[in-house]
C-alpha cells in the first residue's frame, strides 16, 4: 500500500521527477535515513553494496542553487549516513559525489555515497 507523505506546499516539487515521487511516497524506495528536509535511499543501480543517495526534499536541479537550509540538511545527512555505512560495512573508505547538469541523469540534487572496496592494493 502506498503511504502518502506530506511536504510543505512552499517547497517546490515536480510531479514528473522520480525523486519527488519517492519523497512523496508515490514511488517505492528503500529508505535508510529520513528527516524533515532530506531522505536517503539505496541507489537502484548500485555501483557498490550500500550505494546510497541523499536527496533534499525540494525540487532543485543544481547543487549550486540549493536553498541553504537544504544544503545544510544534506551535508548533515551525508555525514550521518557515511557513519552508518562505515559501521554496517566495517569499512570507512567511500566516495561522495554530486553530479550537475549534463553530468547528471536525474535533475534533482542528490549526493551519492559510494562505499569503496574494503581493501585496495593501490599505492599512494
Ligand atoms: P545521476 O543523476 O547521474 O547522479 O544518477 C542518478 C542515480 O539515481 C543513478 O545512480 C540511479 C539512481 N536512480 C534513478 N532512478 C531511481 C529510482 O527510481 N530509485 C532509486 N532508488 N534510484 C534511482
Amino acid at each position: 500500500a502506498h503511504e502518502g507523505r506530506q511536504i510543505p506546499t512552499s517547497w517546490k516539487s515536480d510531479p514528473d521527477c522520480i525523486f519527488c515521487r519517492i519523497i512523496k511516497g508515490e514511488t517505492p524506495a528503500f529508505r535508510v535515513y529520513e528527516d524533515d528536509k532530506v531522505i536517503a535511499i539505496l541507489d537502484i543501480l548500485p555501483l557498490r553494496t550500500g550505494h546510497t543517495l541523499v536527496i533534499p526534499k525540494i525540487h532543485c536541479s543544481r547543487v549550486s542553487e540549493l536553498p541553504i537550509e537544504f544544503a545544510a540538511a544534506g551535508g548533515i545527512a551525508v555525514t550521518k549516513v557515511s557513519h552508518a555505512l562505515a559501521e554496517a560495512l566495517d569499512n570507512t573508505a567511500l566516495n561522495v559525489v554530486c553530479n550537475q547538469e549534463y553530468a547528471q541523469a536525474v535533475p534533482h540534487v542528490h549526493y551519492h555515497i559510494i562505499p569503496a572496496p574494503s581493501h585496495t592494493t593501490g599505492s599512494h
